[in-house]
């Protein structure tokens, strides 16, 4: 572990709001990431940026009779809302059409047409003669080849999900006159002739997903093919050269240099030199599985092209898709719970605990069940984490006038909750190094719930066991640094409820959990649950609301 973290997580289009598959895949593993570096005392920034440019949010800003940049900047705000609301810390939100981004988009492409890695080559597309215009793929709809639907984009059946060769009957989306072909000089990158390097690359870092690693390797030895990095569209990086008719970047050419675009605007504002900073420091890209071929080998293939001017990615924690109630999410058929509805149902640390839960460091699926999400809220957070909390603090203000009493002699059950403490942060913490933060918040549930055990056995309130008091005071002080991470919002309340103050549990050091830091006489604050129980009829309610029926 390096003493400086670079995260990143991946762009979200501006163009729908963030539901809950995002928030699984990408934001919370990358958020719970960088508050636990920041607890292990590593200068760790997140940053993110909307996703602006491309033909569907230009398509779609049209329809809605606004200018794009307009559009897109509603997006980034309402993100930006979302985000917080859901307790993820942004140290930069930033957006692709930022005057750096583009700017540095354009250095980019200078950089690599000058160095050879991006070629001139033509390409036969449709082109409107009514509009003047070439129109790229979502601009063309026409009959789906393989089930017949009507009206479908050239590039997307949306009644059948798939990609049409060649779609039959083509119209031109904004005038409905049948385009013609032409030939139109575009620019490539040549990912062909990064394969041995990004072969070298995956093969050498030991921090890379192996399954992930595997099958781009099998990608690359498939042969790689070289990249059309422009389009014929208004609303782009405009090609920075003479000639290029008009001609824009495409979106996934100039998305990603945002990581870099967003992290140096923040860097330099806090007076750090960047490159210096993103050279030396751990660089974490989080992302789902679906954009691992722009990650592991665009990217990557582009970074080498500008001679690592920017570090590779040290990690792409990759994660798979969610699904809801076991069926895939889909948004037109109402198959779908956004962020913003849920945080209206539910506190965010309920979503997160369950997330983070369920999320394994895997492209495996993941899954969110209703009645999965009540039962491990209510039993997990609930009845063990604020169960300890409430026995713990409640007695200790009932019994010891809201003091920690001094010890006394430690009997054997005593020392093995010693023991407990003491191997909290190290255990954890390997899991959290490991990106196993599922499996570190389950060790952390048993940590609590060992606690739970060793409260009820030594029953504090028949014999004077004030040992037990005094631990599992500091147990749930232990608890609430390295919940921290998880469920930021409910640790800090803990940690008031401690009577402590120093900056919250997200100021101290992730070690201080295995210490017991709260000495005899330590004056506690006001304990109050910490949190409601999950009602099954509110449950009940949603699952019958999604897919449509009553909803909203
Ligand atoms: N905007 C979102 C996606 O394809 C896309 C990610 C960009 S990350 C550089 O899921
Ligand atoms: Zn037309």
């Amino acid at each position: 572990m390096r003493s400086r973290a670079i995260i990143t997580s991946a762009l979200p289009y501006a163009n729908g709001e963030i539901h809950l598959g995002h928030v699984a895949s990408t934001y919370l593993p990358a958020d719970v990431t960088a508050r636990f570096l920041g607890l292990k005392g590593v200068e760790a920034y997140h940053v993110c940026a909307t996703d602006d440019f491309g033909t569907p949010i230009l398509i779609q800003a049209e329809k809605e009779g606004r200018e794009p940049e307009e559009y897109v900047a509603h997006w980034n705000r309402r993100d930006r809302e979302d985000f917080e609301a859901l307790g993820v810390r942004f140290d930069a939100f930033s957006s692709t059409s930022s005057p750096e981004n583009v700017a540095l988009a354009g250095e980019v492409f200078l950089a690599l047409h000058g160095a050879g890695h991006i070629y001139e080559s033509d390409v036969v597309q449709f082109y409107c003669e009514a509009d003047g215009k070439f129109l790229p793929d979502r601009y063309v709809r026409g009959r789906c080849p393989s089930c017949g639907a009507a009206d479908q984009y050239s590039d997307l059946c949306e009644a059948c999900g798939g990609i049409p060769d060649e779609i039959e009957d083509p119209r031109c989306a904004i005038c409905g006159n049948r385009p013609v072909k032409r030939g139109s000089a575009h620019y490539f990158f040549r990912l062909s002739g990064f394969a041995g390097r990004l072969e070298e690359w995956l093969e050498g870092n030991r921090n890379l997903q192996p399954d992930v690693k595997k099958y781009v390797l099998n990608w690359i030895r498939g042969g790689l093919s070289d990249w059309d990095i422009t389009r014929d569209v208004r609303w782009g990086v405009p090609v920075p050269l003479e000639g290029a008719g008009g001609k824009v970047l495409y979106g996934w050419f100039d998305n990603h240099l945002a990581y870099v675009s967003a992290a140096f605007g923040l860097l330099r504002s806090r007076g750090a030199d960047p490159e210096e900073f993103w050279n030396g420091a751990d660089v974490y890209h989080f992302i789902g599985k679906d954009i691992a071929y722009h990650h592991y080998l665009l990217l990557a293939a582009v970074r080498m092209g500008l001679g690592e001017r920017y570090k590779l990615p040290d990690y792409i924690p990759t994660r798979g898709h969610l699904t809801l109630q076991s069926r895939k999410i889909s948004k037109s058929r109402g198959w779908y719970i956004g962020l913003r509805e849920f945080l209206g149902w539910y506190p965010a640390d309920y979503l997160r605990f369950y997330l983070a839960l369920v999320s394994p460091y895997s492209q495996d699926d993941l899954n969110f069940d209703w009645d999965d999400f009540a039962a491990r809220v209510n039993s997990e957070l609930i009845g063990n984490v604020g169960n300890l909390a409430n026995r713990a603090l409640g007695f200790a203000k009932r019994a010891h006038g809201g003091r920690v009493p001094a010890p006394g002699p430690y009997g054997e059950a005593d020392r093995a909750a010693l023991g407990e403490i003491g191997s909290l942060a190290a255990e954890a913490g390997a899991l959290m190094v490991a990106n196993r933060l599922d499996r570190a918040l389950r060790r952390i549930l048993g940590f609590s719930a060992s606690f739970n055990r060793y409260f009820q056995h030594a029953e504090p309130w028949k014999a004077g066991a004030d040992a037990c008091v005094h631990l599992s005071v500091n147990a749930v002080r232990s608890l609430a640094v390295v919940l921290h991470p998880f469920v930021p919002e409910s640790a800090a309340r803990m940690w008031s409820q401690l009577g402590l103050g120093g900056g919250g549990p997200s100021g101290q050091r992730w070690e201080s959990a295995s210490e017991v830091a709260l000495g005899a006489g330590h004056e506690i604050g006001e304990p109050a649950p910490l949190f409601a129980r999950v009602d099954a009829e509110g449950v009940r309610r949603r699952k019958e609301a999604l897919g449509g029926g009553g909803r909203r």
